[in-house]
């Protein structure tokens, strides 16, 4: 899985530094002799299934339509001016998945998806702002893109869709095979297929404050720790004013909220968890369980990969695979973290990680659950 060492004449470095998350960049030939690691027919395919989310966008005399999949069937390929959406591609297919590992610059906390969309002849789904960054690779066909900075945020009325109201764009491009365009968030863009056309959309995610906190909380509502006290008023007096909020109930509400306090822990606990939950649709696809023993043996003469969908992170002491968060030893913490960052363990590295106790039972287990997988790992990449 090798990174990008360059984005349109900058190092990935020097892109970081001036681009990212400021200011668009368009990289000419940044994948030299792309070709698409996936045919129309077979993100049609996707787009006929319940477990990938979809939607086709098309627009005639100025009415825009927007339908969700899944799509049985999809309108004929000559027919001009219609897209299809597909989200989340990689989480269905190893080559996208691999395409993806390309841009592990980025940490994978950041990464929300790989979208693929697949328009006919002067397809689009209108000018709009994201509020994600951005790669839009062109993976087949030609598309014009034009782009406005941040500004007008008004929408149009009524429509299906998030369409700029006031869309002014400032610059405009061809983008053929292989050429890529960075958008920051909130930048205005506008893609239209000039003649048939796929292009892939790298996005990566940045949680609000409204979207953690919303998240946390109910998160911290659903975990009382099993201690719930619950309001009581034994011996109250009769009341001649049923109508005013009781002092008592008011007050201890207020207490509760303004007491409570969750430790730095919970809070860290909570922010790994939520940042490798996996998307709404995945599942994971259970293997035969394993033995100990077969699986430690297996291991060893194939190595470990994580399944493509398996989100996994490390911070500290902690490791979080697929929400779930695991404190370990700083021993075993060295073997799961290098297993987060590169995905994978070589054969060769299974018995030094096997011999740090607690480790193969949870790898093991990993297994089980379908969220790691045994053999096909490349060749170890050498410490760095
Ligand atoms: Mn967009």
């Amino acid at each position: 899985m090798d990174l990008l060492d360059s984005i349109g004449g900058l190092s990935v470095d020097q892109f970081m530094r001036r681009h990212w998350q400021r200011a668009p960049l368009l990289a000419r030939g940044a994948f030299p002799g792309f070709v698409a690691p996936i045919e129309p027919a077979r993100l049609f395919e996707l787009a006929g299934r319940d477990d990938v989310e979809s939607r086709t966008v098309s627009a005639s005399d100025g009415r825009w339509r927007l339908e969700h999949g899944p799509h049985e069937r999809l309108p004929p390929r000559r027919r001009p001016g219609w897209t299809l959406l597909v989200q989340g591609v990689d989480l269905h297919d190893d080559a996208i998945a691999a395409l993806m590992g390309r841009f592990r610059f980025v940490p994978d906390a950041r990464v929300d998806d790989l979208m693929v969309s697949f328009a006919t002849d002067g397809g689009g789904v209108g000018p709009h702002v994201d509020q994600y960054d951005v790669f839009l690779l062109q993976a087949r066909g030609t598309r014009r893109w034009r782009i406005a900075p941040p500004g007008d945020a008004s929408l149009v009325p009524d429509a299906p869709l998030k369409l700029l109201a006031n869309f002014a764009p400032t610059e405009e491009w061809l983008l053929e095979p292989g050429d890529m365009l960075y958008l920051p968030p909130g930048w205005g863009h506008d893609g239209t297929a000039v003649g048939e056309c796929m292009t892939f959309s790298i996005g990566f995610r940045a949680p609000s404050r409204q979207e953690f906190l919303t998240a946390f909380l109910a998160a911290a509502a659903d975990e009382p720790g099993g201690r719930d006290p619950r309001f009581t008023d034994r011996g109250r007096a009769p009341t001649a004013t049923p109508g005013r909020l009781p002092e008592d109930l008011a007050e201890r509400l207020r207490g509760w909220a303004l007491d409570w306090r969750p430790s730095a822990a919970e809070v860290d606990r909570f922010v790994g968890r939520w940042l490798t939950e996996p998307k709404a649709q995945v599942w994971f696809d259970a293997p035969a369980p394993l033995a100990p023993a077969r699986f430690e043996r297996a291991a060893t003469r194939d190595g470990l990969r994580l399944d493509r969908r398996t989100r996994m992170a490390w911070r500290g002491r902690s490791v979080f695979v697929n929400g779930e968060a695991f404190e370990v030893p700083a021993a075993a913490r060295r073997w799961l973290g290098r297993l987060a960052d590169r995905r994978l363990l070589a054969a060769v590295e299974c018995p030094r990680a096997f011999a740090v106790p607690g480790v193969a039972a949870m790898l093991g287990d990993w297994h089980d659950a379908g969220w790691l997988r045994i053999g096909a790992a490349p060749a170890a990449t050498p410490d760095p």
